[in-house]
């Protein structure tokens, strides 16, 4: 799978993506990783990638026209299953099951924003989509675009060492996980479930299934059943 990224922080992108899983991804040629920075579409002297918005108002907007030309360039390779997504609030929710579904895709790219944000007739015009990581408001769409990156390099087969964690990643069962312990068995009287120690693991898959429905309910009663089918 190939992700594309319109950044004007491309080593932030290309530095963060190269550490831990996505980076021995990249490296296994399971994912392909390309920066693109509007910047380099600009025709003025100074670069200049952004201006004041009409209506007045604080900040600055991400003009159409560098950040239109470096998704056309992002575009070339000419892959079929190519989806652009521009990070910011006001887009749908990211979940399991839209990350699940763009790994699916030959391509991705993904549009961060800074400043205000982009002018709206770019998104209206070059983006099939728009993806929240939640109802807040972070300086850039790159660690945005990090994050999605993270979390659809690991669903893809032979990017975990055993297939099956994605699949009991917490939210792939459209459940919370279950708690995790390891060593020491004790911690100042504090002790592991002991059916944890017990070696049955039919009771110890109960047991966790039990505990992740409870976390559920518990923490996160609003997530209907998300089964997923992952594609391996
Ligand atoms: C954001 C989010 C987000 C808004 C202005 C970048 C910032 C700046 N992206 N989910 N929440 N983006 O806050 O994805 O352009």
């Amino acid at each position: 799978m190939r992700f594309d990224v319109i950044t004007l922080f491309p080593e932030m992108v290309k530095q963060t993506a190269q550490v831990g899983v996505t980076g021995k991804a990249i490296e296994n040629k399971i994912v392909t990783l390309n920066v693109w920075n509007p910047r380099d579409y600009t025709h003025d002297r100074h670069k200049t990638v952004d201006d004041r918005p009409f209506g007045g108002g604080q900040g600055m907007v991400m003009k159409y026209q560098p950040l239109h030309d470096a998704v056309n360039a992002a575009k070339e390779v000419n892959l079929t299953q190519c989806k652009v997504v521009y990070l910011s609030p006001q887009g749908k929710p990211l979940n399991q099951v839209l990350l699940h579904e763009a790994g699916q895709l030959s391509q991705l790219i993904l549009v961060a924003g800074r400043y205000e944000g982009v002018d709206e007739r770019f998104i209206q015009r070059d983006c099939d989509e728009e993806w929240s990581l939640g109802d807040y408001v972070i300086s850039g769409g790159e660690l945005a675009a990090l994050i999605v990156i993270d979390a659809i390099t690991r669903l893809l087969p032979n990017v975990l060492g055993n297939e099956q964690s994605a699949l009991q990643d917490s939210h792939s069962s459209g459940l919370l996980d279950y708690p995790q312990f390891t060593r020491p068995e004790t911690l100042d009287g504090d002790a592991v479930p002991d059916i944890l120690l017990s070696g049955h693991h039919a009771d110890i898959e109960r047991w966790r299934m039990k505990q992740a429905l409870g976390q559920t309910w518990q923490k996160r009663p609003d997530l209907e059943k998300r089964k997923i089918k992952c594609k391996y």
